[in-house]
């Protein structure tokens, strides 16, 4: 059914072919045709599947509808946008409730960041922080610092710079030769020996960021433009950052004059229990990444947060040249900004980032209760965020968490899994008894494929 008004509901009949499904196993999916995997719509923390099932939504779409689907504020102010103006040049002209929206953000921004650059996914709001950070040492005369650090297990979306900073494998080993040069990397912070199942931040692992000061003396701070980390890490399995770890980076990139960069494009807009994981973990990086949640994922939209003084390096010349050579056609696109007005109304509204904080507080009680489960290794939690690693099935790593899944989908569940971790973030949204459900979901489907 492409151009026809009726609906085809002939899923058997579905071609399943032309279709390039991201980050999914394309031969599984299509062999498998899960019906229950095609989902026709959404109302607050739920799915509803083609066939009429409601899935619990355990990972807010992916991270990103953090207030529940289809929230009517949401809806109404992205349909009176349309009625109003559909799209606006991004470059030389814009409107006033982009500029409106970049003060909202500078304002909930921690420090002295309040500079607003508006981009469409967070892996471009990678790039264009790397880049924002090159550009800014060249501009204060130090061009040799070109180094960018990130750390293993990093998720720092697809772009090419963003797999060069990243640290997950299976992202980078493809497209080594596109690699951006002269990147090294943190080691990752998860070491279940001495953390498993800690609740919140590990007490272990402060002196892991000492390494920064190891990579530093290899390369020499002059050849190091920034260090680039997730304050917790999303993609990789909810790996908590060490209590005093973030600030022992912060004092290392203030002592040697590293750029650090928050990438917040999951811990951004309240998911930590504050607006940003900066001020969520106490910890003022230099520049900031967001996308999800700024407008609860209704349109693509995503962004960098720079310190005043990064900017004001960026404003040299003639006035009346550019100053930036960066910018998407789409950037600040002009739904994407009516969907964040409204999303940031609903958040300082219903005090989104209390929301989660709670919805935390039920979750690690909860997650930390599958502890003794068959085959749970360790469990990790960090505000409305956690994850379950799982022993893999021999010789089939990533097998036993793709049958949880399938087992959850039975019982009304979406989570997510990657590698052998099972991830849960629900909406803020989410009710106690919700929490309370998900996780005995979660329990009978770990027991069902033991
Ligand atoms: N940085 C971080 C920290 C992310 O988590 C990106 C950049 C890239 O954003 P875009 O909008 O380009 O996808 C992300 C994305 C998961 C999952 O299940 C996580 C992401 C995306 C999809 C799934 O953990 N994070």
């Amino acid at each position: 059914m492409t151009t026809d008004t009726t609906p085809d509901t002939d899923y058997a009949a579905l071609n399943l072919d032309p279709y390039w499904m991201p980050f999914t196993h394309n031969r599984y999916f299509k062999s498998h045709r899960p019906i229950n995997r095609l989902l026709a719509s959404a109302k607050g923390a739920y799915y509803t599947t083609v066939e009429g099932e409601r899935l619990f939504d355990g990972l807010s779409g992916l991270w990103c509808s953090g207030l529940g689907h289809c929230h009517p504020r949401i809806v109404e102010a992205v349909k009176r946008q349309l009625d109003v103006v559909d799209y606006v040049p991004a470059f030389q002209v814009s409107s006033p409730d982009t500029f409106r929206l970049a003060e909202r953000i500078a304002t909930l921004a921690p420090g002295t960041l309040n500079r607003v650059f508006f981009t469409n996914s967070g892996s471009e709001a990678v790039d264009t922080a790397l880049k924002i950070a090159l550009g800014y040492h060249r501009l204060r005369g130090e061009a040799h610092r070109t180094r960018f650090i990130g750390r293993e297990r990093g998720y720092h979306g697809v772009g090419l710079g963003g797999i060069s900073v990243g640290g997950m494998v299976a992202n980078r080993k493809m497209f080594a030769p596109l690699m951006m040069l002269g990147v090294d990397h943190l080691p990752h912070t998860h070491n279940p020996a001495q953390m498993a199942y800690s609740r919140g931040q590990p007490d272990w692992g402060t002196h892991l960021a000492d390494e920064l000061e190891r990579i530093v003396a290899l390369h020499d701070a002059s050849t190091i433009a920034g260090v680039i980390l997730e304050p917790m890490q999303g993609s990789a399995g909810v790996v908590v950052p060490p209590k005093g770890y973030l600030d022992r980076i912060r004092e290392i990139c203030t002592k040697h004059n590293l750029l650090l960069i928050f990438d917040e494009v999951i811990t951004g807009f309240g998911r930590m229990g504050d607006w940003f994981g900066a001020q969520a973990f106490g910890v003022t990086p230099d520049l900031i990444t967001f996308a999800k949640c700024v407008n609860n994922g209704t349109v693509p939209m995503g962004g960098v947060i720079a310190r005043q003084d990064i900017y004001d390096t960026y404003m040299q010349g003639p006035d009346y040249a550019v100053e930036l050579f960066h910018g998407y056609t789409y950037s600040g696109h002009a739904l994407a900004v009516a969907a964040a007005h409204a999303t940031l109304d609903i958040m300082r509204d219903e005090g989104t980032p209390a929301r989660f904080a709670q919805v935390g507080r039920w979750l690690e009680d909860g997650v930390h209760s599958l502890k003794g489960e068959p085959n749970v290794i360790d469990i990790r939690n960090c505000s409305a965020a956690a994850a379950v690693d799982l022993a893999p099935i021999p010789g089939s790593p990533g097998l036993r968490a793709i049958r949880v899944f399938e087992e959850a989908l039975k019982r009304g569940l979406l989570v997510r899994f990657t590698g052998d971790t099972i991830a849960l973030a629900p909406p803020s949204i989410t009710t106690e008894s919700e929490v309370q459900k998900l996780i005995e979901g979660v329990r009978a489907s770990i027991r069902a494929v033991a």
